[in-house]
């Protein structure tokens, strides 16, 4: 890693309140990080963790190391970058139709219901390794390079290391940093971390849509960090087939599993299914600001499941493997490429996104989409 010179600043940012309406919340584990480096602490993490999986592939980080103007500084930063004028974002938009989900992907760029387009914005800031260093920012990012890099290196080295370590005990493997070794920071994976809004939309468009804003999707890598933010919205797919809402937790980070981690123990950490919904009353007039942390498993990796787990083995799961139609087992990189790839062919579906279902991301193997 690096050390630079540079200082990070804070900028500051004020948060919207929280609702007041008495919402479904889904009931969701903490993982307290400041266990991690006492005795038996990765342990103790690994068993709660576990808990935590049995219901949903969602759970809090606390004491994860961030301070609180650390992270109003990212906001401040996304709330920028994302207001500049359409003009100015342009040039760094996406290659979207390579697979290549980092710069700018514009609002309304996908069809939701026949007429009313999706309503948000993203801005993607790949990690910060030789492949993309040549890679051109708004001033604004550009301005804050060294604070942004900082800031996503603490990120990947002191929550998410840790959070690969207590993965890799929860599975029995006798190597703790079997995950970390597949994570490395200076390895081609596709992390980033990404400013995103949502606008608000208006009643007559929430009516049409049913309320969902993104429908129900798993994420593409293995993890995806949700930094604090007030604005109610998120929902996850519980046991029981309901939709909960994910409450915003004071000082903690929001974590779910992603497909990554699903396909290489079977299914026993679940890439967990969540959807974005008009927010409630209170809060239907707030642009939603998010800042969200995407961790991919190195590119070359085969997505199948770890034979080596005595959890997966006494489970059963380590015997069946999903290939693609050529009988070979699905490569990381590219089951990102592709999934970034088909979900903007949604797009051209002349029912619209909302009712899409089963989408093919590689040959033979599909992902489902939930309304
Ligand atoms: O905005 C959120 O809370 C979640 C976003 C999300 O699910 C995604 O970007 O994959
Ligand atoms: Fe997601």
């Amino acid at each position: 890693m690096s050390i630079t010179a540079t200082e990070a600043i804070s900028l500051p940012y004020v948060q919207a309140p929280e609702t007041s309406e008495n919402l479904e919340w889904a009931d969701l584990i903490t993982l307290d990080l400041s266990k991690f480096d006492r005795p038996g602490g990765k342990q103790e993490l690994a068993h709660e963790f576990q808990r935590a999986i049995e219901e949903v592939g969602f759970f809090y980080v606390s004491n994860h190391g961030l301070n609180p103007s650390e992270i109003s500084t990212q906001f401040a930063l996304a709330k920028s970058t994302l207001s500049l004028p359409t003009s100015s974002k342009t040039p760094y938009r996406a290659a979207l139709e390579a697979g290549d989900y980092n710069g700018w992907k514009p609002a309304g760029i996908r069809e939701l219901i026949p007429g009313v387009k999706d309503n948000f914005e993203i801005y993607n800031i790949p990690k910060f390794i030789d492949e993309h260093k040549d890679r051109a920012h708004p001033e604004i990012v550009r301005e804050h390079w060294s604070t942004i890099e900082q800031f996503s290196k603490k990120v990947h080295d002191g929550i998410v290391s840790k959070l690969l370590v207590i993965f890799a005990i929860a599975l029995e493997l006798d190597d703790e940093e079997w995950f970390l070794k597949r994570h490395r920071y200076e390895s081609q994976s596709g992390d980033h971390l990404r400013y995103m809004k949502y606008y608000q939309r208006t009643e007559d468009e929430n009516r049409r849509l049913g309320g969902v804003w993104l429908k129900g999707h798993s994420d593409m890598g293995s993890l995806t960090l949700l930094f604090r933010q007030p604005v109610a919205a998120l929902q996850v797919l519980a046991k029981d087939g309901s939709w909960k809402w994910v409450r915003p937790q004071t000082d903690a980070i929001t974590v779910n599993l992603a497909d990554a981690l699903h396909f290489m123990t079977n299914g026993y950490l679940k890439s967990s299914i969540h959807r974005v919904v008009a927010p409630p009353k209170d809060q239907a007039n707030i642009d939603r600001l998010g800042v969200i942390y995407m961790v991919r498993i190195e590119d070359d990796t085969d997505l199948v499941p770890i034979e080596d787990s005595p959890v997966l083995q006494r489970l059963g799961l380590t015997g069946e493997k999903v290939l693609d139609g050529d009988g070979n087992a699905v490569k990381a990189g590219e089951w990102v490429r592709q999934r970034v790839i088909k979900n903007l062919g949604a797009t051209s579906s002349a029912k619209g996104d909302n009712e899409e279902t089963d989408v093919e991301i590689v040959k033979g193997v599909s992902i489902k989409y939930y309304e």
